[in-house]
């Protein structure tokens, strides 16, 4: 498939996927999810990518929510369509082994923020704004915010969020959990890709199992997520990364992972 609303490079090991529509806030319509589409798929099955960044051009929005002028016409029937594809998307993101980073730099609204909430770490410029003002349309998050947003922040504050519409900055972001870190317009991909980078030279047998631990034990109670991490600690015994790992510690030296 061809590109038109994304860039899309792969640098050592970590795929950074860009939204390309400035002029529309990087809005996204259903060709752009279906580009997205594509590129989460072949991010998934290319063995040489490592980490995913997923980022907005420009300056002012990482991605202003669904396309309104593309909803605007749309019946019911087309409406759960796209809140169908979209919620396919977003849960191969968040499924895959390979963990995805969203770098926010700007705008991070309705479908945008829900994009971002797909992701498994979120990275904001200083001049970021989330918010779920799907109210003022008259309609709901269509994208997975209302299950996502109160698993990361709790119930009240995404029924406050999601009831008023409002936005809140990166500072209030950064407070109340929705992103991991605030940093300086000018250093955002710097610094997303230092962090890319750090995962990617782990063994990636035990950041993909890391990772399914966590997305997936946090659907569990307790009991039943200790019991899943305990057969998951038990698999990476079987790698020879473990082994690695464990000589180049006693032998004082870095390890080489083989992935696998
Ligand atoms: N859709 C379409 N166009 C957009 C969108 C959008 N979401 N956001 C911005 N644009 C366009 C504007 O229309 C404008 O276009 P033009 O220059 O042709 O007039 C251009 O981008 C620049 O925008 P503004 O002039 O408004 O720029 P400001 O800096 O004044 O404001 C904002 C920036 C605050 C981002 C403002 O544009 C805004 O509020 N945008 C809408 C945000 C919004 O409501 N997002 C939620 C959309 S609903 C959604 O995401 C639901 C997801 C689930 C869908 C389920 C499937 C059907």
């Amino acid at each position: 498939m061809s590109l038109e609303n994304l860039l899309f490079e792969i640098v050592e090991g970590v795929a950074t996927v860009t939204v390309n529509r400035p002029k529309a806030m990087n809005a996204l319509t259903l060709e752009t999810l279906a580009e997205l589409g594509d590129v989460v798929g072949k991010i998934v099955n290319n063995p040489e990518i490592r980490v995913a960044i997923l980022t907005g051009s420009g300056t002012k929005a990482f991605v202003a929510g669904a396309d309104i002028a593309m909803m605007r016409e749309m019946t019911p029937m087309q409406a759960r369509e796209m809140s169908l594809r979209a919620h396919r998307i977003f849960a191969e993101i968040e499924q895959s082994a390979k963990p995805f980073i969203a770098a926010v730099n700007g705008y991070a609204l309705g479908g945008g923020c829900e994009l971002a909430m797909a992701c498994d770490i979120r990275i904001a410029t200083e001049n970021a704004k989330f918010g779920q003002p799907e109210i003022n349309l008259g309609i709901l998050p269509g994208f997975g915010g209302t299950q996502r947003l109160p698993r990361l922040v709790g119930k009240g504050r995404a029924l406050e969020l999601i009831l008023t519409g409002e936005m809140i900055d990166a500072s209030e972001a950064f407070r109340i959990g929705l992103v991991n870190r605030v940093v300086a317009p000018g250093e955002l991909l710097a610094e997303t890709g230092q962090l890319a980078r750090k995962i990617a030279v782990k063994g990636q047998p035990a950041v993909q199992l890391c990772k399914q631990a966590i997305v997936n034990g946090l659907e569990m109670d307790i009991a039943r997520g200790c019991a899943y991490e305990v057969e998951l600690f038990a698999n990476s015994f079987s790698t020879a990364d473990q082994q690695e790992g464990m000589a180049a510690f006693l032998e004082k030296r870095l390890a080489v992972f083989r992935d696998c």
